[in-house]
């Protein structure tokens, strides 16, 4: 019996919901902050503490087996893995906002704007399917800054609760997509038994949370 790999957040937003699903379904392992990686002691399966960036190109490559990430990192690496499960937890939205006074209220009046994110891939693709042409600004973190420095007419970046938008002065006017943490694995590995028997196991935690 091959011993699977599941790639989940080190730390972060993700982490500890990761961490419970698992063990809901039964699995025994250590998790300690420290630990890079934690063997189950009654399933065959390791756990590997990522970045969740780096989380969809390891299941591509099969350095793991299986993951739970958002769809948002998926989509934004373009990574080719197979979606299992989406978990119900990690909820958001990929909004485009503006600062409140901004008189942008429509796609089409982002031509020609200068847009900052942490997504330029997701963004760009839905400009061109708008058919706009707007600048794309590529920033790591903090995005929601840029309109009241005069860094850029609009952000493009992850809502929860709307709470960070508000506190800087912005406006969401639309929303690109909604994303939330997903179960995937490696393309090929969807009817290993294993994988099968964690699906099933997954499933069974979610239906109870219902
Ligand atoms: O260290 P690592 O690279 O692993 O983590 P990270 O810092 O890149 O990601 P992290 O832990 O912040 O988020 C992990 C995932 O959680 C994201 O990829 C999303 O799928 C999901 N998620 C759900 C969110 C949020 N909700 C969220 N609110 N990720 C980020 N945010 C940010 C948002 O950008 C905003 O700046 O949280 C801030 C507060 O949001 P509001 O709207 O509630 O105010
Ligand atoms: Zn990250």
């Amino acid at each position: 019996m091959k011993t699977l790999k599941i790639a989940i957040q080190k730390s972060g937003r993700l982490n500890e919901k990761s961490v419970e699903i698992l063990k809901n379904c039964g699995l025994s392992f250590e998790n300690y902050k420290s630990s890079l990686i934690s063997t189950v002691t009654n399933f065959p399966l390791e756990i590997l503490f990522l970045r969740d960036d780096d989380i969809p190109e390891y299941v591509q490559d099969g350095i793991a087996d299986l993951g739970i990430v958002g769809e948002n990192v998926i989509v934004e690496t373009g990574a080719d893995v197979s979606y299992l499960q989406k978990l119900g937890f990690g909820k958001c939205s990929l909004k485009i906002a503006v600062k409140n006074d901004s008189d942008i209220n429509s796609v089409a009046q982002l031509d020609g704007k200068v847009i900052a994110t942490s997504y330029p891939v997701i963004l760009e693709k839905f400009l061109k399917a708008n058919q706009v042409e707007a600048q794309i600004r590529n920033i790591s973190g903090s995005v929601e800054i840029g309109p009241g420095l005069g860094l850029s007419d609009a952000i493009f970046d992850i809502v929860s609760t709307g709470g960070t938008l508000k506190n800087n002065g912005l406006r969401p006017f639309t929303s690109v997509m909604d994303s939330q943490a997903a179960l995937v694995c490696t393309p090929g590995l969807e009817f290993n038994t294993e994988v099968l028997e964690l699906v099933q196991r997954i499933q069974s935690v979610l239906r109870a949370r219902t």
